[in-house]
């Protein structure tokens, strides 16, 4: 992201001919660039999504699934230390893609990312490796949770009036693209790649975070009894992870990324919080540059519970 002291939004392409908005050019453009030539591995957990969408609840709960429900671990160890991020500006804190590439064989990668597949690395955009687990969440809470995040991050453009904001969500204007075109790509993709691509929904593990945590494991072909996956649930839900400092990135906002009086990273957790954001003007334009956006997509989303 900025690596100026006001962060400022541009398009860049990079060297697949890919166009995306980002801020920070010259960096950025650099590592997405080096992200592109990322060697894959057969053992790669990857969790991707659009930003704000429940990486961090998801990256904690198959953290967890993969390692036994190890949460004495799990709560003494930043989640930045347990997975590496592939985009990683070098200024941020955390395992970056140098250390990803130089990762130690015998361990597994944990990964996330908020790419588009179209900029995840080459071997992974070409073939079916390892395990991606992506996480889609409503676009109007999405974009609420992405608003408030502009807000409170100094590395990210200040997102003016939500108005404004919600209009260049729509646009596709803002740092990782279109939230449609991100979701939708990932969507398609998984269809073909069952064994190792898994879409979850952020409405259903509000709704039943049991049961999703099951049909992950599953997917990544972990054996959990029963009260493993109750420790799972209870450990990763929003009361819970928000004082949990190992995830909560309590430590951005000590070292002054994150300013925590304007809004937390862990802010509310809900689905439906966009009832309190958007106008009935908006909410109706919304409705339909969404009817139109995804007329022909089959994925469908809970707005409310
Ligand atoms: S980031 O910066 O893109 O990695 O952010 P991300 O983790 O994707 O999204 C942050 C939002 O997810 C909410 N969150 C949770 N919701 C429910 N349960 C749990 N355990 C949980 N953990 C994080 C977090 O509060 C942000 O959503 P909002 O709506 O802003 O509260």
């Amino acid at each position: 992201m900025g690596e100026s002291a006001v962060p400022v939004l541009r398009e860049e392409t990079m060297s697949n001919g890919f166009t995306i908005p980002i801020t920070g050019a010259e960096k950025t453009r650099e590592v997405l660039n080096e992200v592109l030539k990322m060697r894959t591995r057969h053992d790669d957990v990857i969790v991707a999504t659009y930003p704000k969408a429940g990486t961090t609840w998801l990256q904690e709960t198959v953290w967890l699934i993969c390692n036994n429900a190890d949460t004495t671990f799990a709560k003494k160890t930043l989640l930045g230390d347990r997975y590496g991020w592939m985009e990683k500006s070098p200024s941020l804190p955390g395992i970056g893609l140098e250390e990803l590439n130089t990762w130690p064989r015998e361990q597994t990668r944990f990964i996330k990312t908020h790419l588009p597949f179209q900029l995840l690395p080459n071997e992974l955009q070409n073939e079916a490796v390892g395990k991606l687990i992506y996480v889609a969440r409503n676009p109007k809470d999405n974009c609420v949770s992405f608003y408030h995040f502009h807000r409170m991050n100094k590395r990210l453009p200040d997102p003016g009036p939500f108005g404004g904001f919600l209009g260049r969500f729509t646009q596709g204007n803002l740092i990782f693209g279109s939230w449609f075109e991100h979701v939708d790509k990932y969507w398609q993709m998984s269809r073909n790649r069952e064994r190792s691509m898994y879409f979850v929904l952020y409405e259903n593990m509000k709704k039943n975070s049991k049961n999703e945590i099951r049909k992950l494991a599953n997917f990544l072909e972990k054996d959990l009894s029963d009260s493993q996956i109750d420790i799972i649930a209870n450990h990763c839900a929003f009361d819970n992870m928000k004082d949990n400092d190992s995830v909560n990135y309590s430590s951005l906002v000590a070292n002054g990324v994150f300013d925590a009086s304007i809004s937390k990273f862990m802010r509310k957790g809900q689905v439906g919080d966009w009832k309190n954001h958007f106008t009935v003007s908006q909410n109706e334009e919304f409705d339909d540059w969404y009817r139109k956006t995804t007329a022909d997509s089959t994925l469908a989303f809970d707005f409310v519970l």
